[in-house]
């Protein structure tokens, strides 16, 4: 440890403390606007300057090493106004339409600023010519708003390994774009949004779809269904006030009520029916010597990133298709048919923490019914507007549940949302189908956890079974390459494309600089999935009784005939 002295106080933290964290720890609010734990800390944008005594100029305090016996002042008229001067210069080539735009209260740039006093743009001039890419499916880039934080720059590339996007031009001119300028649609980005939820203002967001959605509510001939991931539940409080963690899934099936859809179903029904088709197809692959290792398919961000870069493993993954994309197809055969509404009628609204499932429920290959399985995806923040558009008092509303058949789910489904859930949903029936036995314990703590790749070797009967969990697609690529070169071997791996699973998807709702700092926001989110997996009496895919019924009258067996026309895909490049 070393003891510094910040603004009079003394202060004792762990040497490999920045001067940053160091002040954060004593209570000491330094504001920050590239800084990104872990992830870009390149102490360039300046706002995050102190004085250090013996030092000639002021320093960045993100990137300052602790020293013992250090003499800092965080709070001097000469910090204060070095700190005002570099967001006054911001905000003169920084397209300022704040009460329409999408960060609009929730934008790091606007609360420094507001905090700082800055009360005048003071060197109003010309700006940098940029003009908006709304050309992919999943992520519009807005330029016009960027302020070469480079928090975009260091996820896509260092946390994600895709590096789309970099700096070009110099001085004024210097803008955050893709190679060669080229449209988000041109280039092998995998819409995964991880650049949008490290945005610290309003220059890349989702591709919104709101006003389709209200557009088919609205529509008499329309009959419109709508189904939420398990990763929202345990994030769209946040959006209303709510603490980070609070489940609320029973608000959010009155709030989708309220809203006007004809039917509230449950993503988590189709992770269960995935289940039963990944576990089936898993056993296949094991006793008929079919391609090893098995690759989870759900997540869409991390499909696109095999396909560019790993299309060697394009044989590995599931031909599952991802749940939502599931329960679309089951809404539009199965339901359709036993409710004698045309499929054509049928609008499939899929509420999910990713933006990459908007490019997903594009795919020619998901049309397994002659229509798309799912016709729009509203990312969690989407939803959150459509909730105050409507004037629902959201904290308010009362819990309700999903509608019948569809709605009906495990605690096996609802952990999917979290890194290492699918794995151990998976393993929780395989393990049971393969040993007719029933298991003493059902939680597969090996799986869980935010390390960036978990292994582990399970015991199926005679047959053991090694397993591996990745999160992020940076973290993918490294297993990948193990895998490759042979020094690991495995018989099953999940892959989900952000770090952390679906919970930190980047559709999910932005946190506060704050919150980043004293918090894992992966663990608290998916803490309040593990709790609803406890709370719930059915905890394995299996045992859910719709998914038998199902089965019973629909599809016949797991891998049958009916489920390869209606729940499994092939991805080709
Ligand atoms: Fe996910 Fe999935 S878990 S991919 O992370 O398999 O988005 O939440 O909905 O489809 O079920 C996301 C979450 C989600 C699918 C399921
Ligand atoms: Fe990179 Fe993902 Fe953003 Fe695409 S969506 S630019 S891959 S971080």
């Amino acid at each position: 440890n070393v003891t510094l002295t910040i603004d009079g106080q003394k202060v004792t933290v762990p040497e490999n403390y920045t001067v940053l964290e160091a002040a954060r720890s004593a209570g000491i609010n330094i504001p920050t606007l590239c800084y990104l734990k872990e992830i870009n800390e390149v102490g360039a944008c300046r706002v995050c300057v102190v004085e250090v005594e013996g030092a000639r100029t002021l320093q960045a305090s993100c990137v300052l090493q602790v020293q013992d016996g250090m003499v800092v002042k965080t709070n001097t008229k000469k910090v204060r106004e070095a700190r005002k001067a570099v967001v006054e210069l911001m905000l003169s080539n920084h397209k300022g339409d704040c009460t329409t735009c999408e960060r609009n209260n929730k934008c790091e740039l606007q609360s420094v600023a507001n905090d700082l006093g800055v009360k005048e743009v003071a060197f109003e001039g010309e700006m940098t010519e940029t003009y908006e890419d709304t050309s992919s499916p999943s992520v519009v880039r807005d330029p016009g708003k960027c302020i070469l934080c480079g928090r975009c720059v260091s996820v896509c590339s260092k946390v994600q390994n895709v590096g789309v996007l970099g700096f070009t031009n110099r001085g004024f001119e210097t803008i955050v774009t893709t190679a060669f300028n080229k449209d988000m649609r041109d280039v092998p980005c995998i819409n995964c949004g991880q650049c949008i939820a490290a945005c610290p203002v309003g220059a890349l967001k989702e591709k919104e779809e709101i006003d389709y959605v209200w557009d088919a509510i609205e529509d008499p001939n329309k009959h419109v269904v709508v189904q939420t991931a398990p990763a929202v539940r345990a994030a769209l409080g946040e959006e209303f006030g709510l603490p980070m963690g609070t489940r609320v899934t029973g608000k959010m099936a009155a709030a989708l009520r309220r809203l006007g859809f004809d039917k509230v179903f449950d993503t988590d029904f189709a992770a269960d029916l995935t289940i039963m088709e990944e576990g089936h197809e898993l056993l296949d692959r094991l006793e008929n010597g079919g391609k090893l290792p098995m690759i989870t398919s759900c997540s869409p961000g991390w499909i696109k990133f095999c396909e560019h870069y790993y299309p060697e493993f394009l044989d590995n993954l599931s031909t599952c298709k991802s749940p939502h994309q599931m329960l679309g197809a089951v809404v539009k055969s199965y339901y359709a048919e036993k409710n004698g509404i045309d499929p054509k009628d049928i609008y499939v609204v899929s509420i999910m923490p990713c933006t990459a499932k908007k490019f997903e429920s594009q795919r020619e290959e998901l049309q397994s019914t002659g229509y798309a399985d799912v016709d729009s995806v509203l990312t969690t923040r989407e939803l959150a507007k459509m909730i105050k558009q409507a004037g629902i008092d959201f904290v308010e509303l009362p819990d309700e549940d999903f509608d019948e058949v569809l709605g009906e789910s495990t605690g096996a489904a609802v952990i999917f949302g979290a890194t290492g859930g699918v794995m151990e949903a998976a393993l929780r029936t395989v393990a049971e189908v393969v040993t007719g036995k029933e298991l003493e314990k059902i939680e597969f703590e090996q799986v869980r956890g935010v390390e960036g790749i978990k292994e582990a070797t399970i015991n199926l009967g005679d047959k053991e079974v090694k397993v591996a969990v990745a999160h992020s697609t940076g973290a993918a690529s490294k297993l990948l390459d193990q895998v490759k070169s042979g020094e690991k071997e495995y018989h099953f791996i999940e892959v989900m494309g952000c770090s952390g699973g679906c919970v930190t998807g980047g559709g999910q709702p932005h946190v506060t600089m704050k919150d980043r700092m004293t918090k894992d926001i992966r663990k608290e989110r998916a803490k309040a999935l593990y709790e609803e997996d406890e709370a719930k009496t059915i905890r394995k895919s299996h045992e859910n009784p719709m998914i038998k019924k199902i089965y019973d009258e629909y599809f016949g067996k797991p891998n049958g005939h009916k489920s390869h026309e209606l729940l499994h895909t092939h991805y080709v490049k």
